[in-house]
């Protein structure tokens, strides 16, 4: 069997910078990497990893977790299926996780760095400056641990690895209200995305469609507009979510969409809105079915959408609120008569301005919060609002959204539909429409993986302004049975242009396709067998001869 990449045709200690090859491949692929030939054995009755700080749970959580991991996964990878025992030499007895500080507070800004030191012998070491780095970093370690003739060993040392992310925002999008997710797969799916150095989880958990969850403010919402009783999200679930996140260093930034995609309000509270499931001429007001978007001139949706961004904003710690605000139909207030009325009585006032307007209260209210707003690039793009400088804008629509935002002096997120949308070409969900759907095609992994949001900036400090992305998750037809494989493993090709880069720093040219494959491969049987349903990219036999 052709190996791609021997270690025993490696050199000891070669620097292999940005490796493009490796029998066990570390995903995303860390800034430094510099490894040995020498395999040495986890000497698995003692081996404890520990760290110099007690006081912080998430690195408490985590040394359990990948203490557990380490004893318990068996993933051999598929390279390996006729390789027989690799001799060892030595033992690693110990990883020691050394943090600079212990505190568990985390944001946009939080330091993810940090090195790995695995020995031929003895005891491992990261060093981080924080403890979400330490994370990074056990999981670096793990992913270097194999399986092989039941023993776990790691096959290329000495590893000495420097490592940091290139973006600070590196997201998930999930779509809870078209079709719901139950607790386990969203935490099956954190699971995932710490595999991947992923860390937000932007949850988009209201639409147009269903209000699953909990509110005590209004809980005539989650009682007209949840699909049902069992779909729901109760606030001792949320509460779970967010811990289960933040312990393996991702963020959860949820996201109430208004004053579009709010049909579902309409259930529980028709008086504040407009345009109010308009059929059967439901396109003349909305890109989908039901039509209805809060009437943005009634004082008492404002309060309303006050009374939501409060409630959730105490209930969601993380700094970071979505407040949606994109694809409005401003023909849906056209034939709104407290609209037309309010327009007439404010001469210089235009249903455009209506929705600047509503935006200036809605971020004001947030920053009464003490929140950071995110939200969809209509908001500056197409309506003319003056955000604060410290907003986050999230681009979609077009292929020069990036720079038309940046130039604007705000910071972005990149989730280019035609690139990031993964929801995608599984064809319409309108029984009665026989196209294709909108957002189709299907967007492969090589797409997602070569898109560069930074391609076509070059002042570095506009570049600066580029603060991550996100895939998109939108659930008209995914649900929690088909989670694992619409994500996997095309969100870990976008984790690792997030991580580390699309380009190959040897050629600076886009990282050749067919040398990510077989490492992409090897990272989806790890993921398989850590229970995520990853869905497989090619025939094994390509792994086995990848040239
Ligand atoms: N729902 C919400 C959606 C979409 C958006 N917002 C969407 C738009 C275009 C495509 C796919 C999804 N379904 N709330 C746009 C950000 Cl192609």
């Amino acid at each position: 069997m052709r190996l791609l990449c021997s270690a025993a045709v490696l050199p000891a200690a070669i620097l292999v910078s940005f490796s493009t090859c490796g029998v066990h491949a570390i995903w995303p692929l860390p800034s430094l990497y510099d490894e040995g030939r020498i395999a040495v054995e986890i000497k698995r009755s003692d081996f404890m990893i520990k760290s110099n700080v007690t006081s912080s749970s998430v690195i408490n959580a985590s040394i359990e977790r990948y203490q557990y991991l380490i004893e318990h996964e068996y993933f051999e990878s598929p390279y390996d299926f006729n390789e027989g025992a690799i001799k060892t030499s030595g033992f690693l007895f110990a990883l020691e996780v050394n943090v600079q500080s212990a505190q568990d507070v985390y944001d946009i800004t939080t330091d993810e760095s940090y090195t790995l030191d695995i020995p031929i012998e003895g005891k491992a070491i990261i060093n981080a400056a924080t403890p979400f780095g330490a994370v990074r970093g056990l999981e670096t370690f793990s992913q270097l641990v194999i399986a092989n003739t039941g023993r776990k060993i790691v096959k290329n040392a000495p590893v000495k690895i420097k490592d940091a992310p290139k973006f600070a925002h590196r997201g998930i999008l999930l779509d809870t209200s078209r079709n719901f997710y139950n607790i386990d797969s969203i935490l099956r799916t954190l699971d995932a995305m710490a595999y991947n150095k992923l860390n937000v989880l932007h949850w988009h958990i209201t639409d147009a469609f269903s209000w699953p969850i909990e509110s005590k403010v209004h809980p005539e919402l989650t009682e007209k507009g949840a699909y049902s009783t069992d779909m729901r999200y109760s606030y001792e679930d949320v509460k779970k979510v967010i811990n289960y996140a933040k312990n393996r260093a991702i963020r959860i930034m949820p996201e109430f969409d208004t004053p579009g995609h709010t049909f579902v309000v309409g259930e529980a509270h028709p008086e504040i809105m407009s345009c109010l499931n308009k059929q059967p001429n439901w396109d003349r007001f909305t890109a989908e079915p039901p039509s209805g978007q809060l009437n943005i001139a009634d004082p008492r949706a404002v309060s309303f959408a006050f009374d939501i961004i409060t409630e959730y904003s105490r209930l969601f710690v993380d700094l970071g609120f979505h407040l949606g605000g994109g694809s409005l139909n401003i023909d849906c207030w056209k034939e709104d008569p407290v609209i037309e009325l309010y327009v007439r009585d404010h001469p210089g006032e235009s249903i455009e301005s209506l929705v600047a307007g509503w935006y200036t209260q809605m971020t004001g209210k947030l920053e009464e919060m003490g929140k950071i707003a995110f939200m969809w690039e209509e908001a500056v793009l197409n309506y003319n609002f003056t955000a604060k400088n410290t907003t986050v804008l999230q681009a979609w629509v077009n292929d020069d959204s990036v720079s038309k935002i940046v130039d604007k002096g705000y910071r972005v997120i990149a989730s280019p539909w035609n690139k990031y949308y993964l929801d995608c070409g599984h064809g319409s969900w309108l029984s009665n429409f026989e196209g294709s759907s909108w957002c189709d095609p299907y967007k492969n992994w090589q797409q997602i993986y070569n898109y560069n949001p930074l391609a076509n900036i070059t002042d570095p400090q506009k570049q600066s302004l580029v603060v991550g992305g996100e895939v998109a998750l939108w659930s008209a037809q995914s649900d929690e049975t088909t989670v694992d494989r619409y994500l996997w493993p095309r969100a870990s090709a976008f984790a690792e242009s997030m991580w580390s880069g699309n380009m190959d720093p040897a050629t600076n040219a886009t990282r050749d396709g067919s040398k990510i494959a077989p490492r992409l491969t090897d990272h989806r049987f790890r993921m398989v067998a850590r229970g995520i349903m990853a869905a497989p990219l090619q025939p094994l036999w390509c792994v086995r001869h990848p040239e």
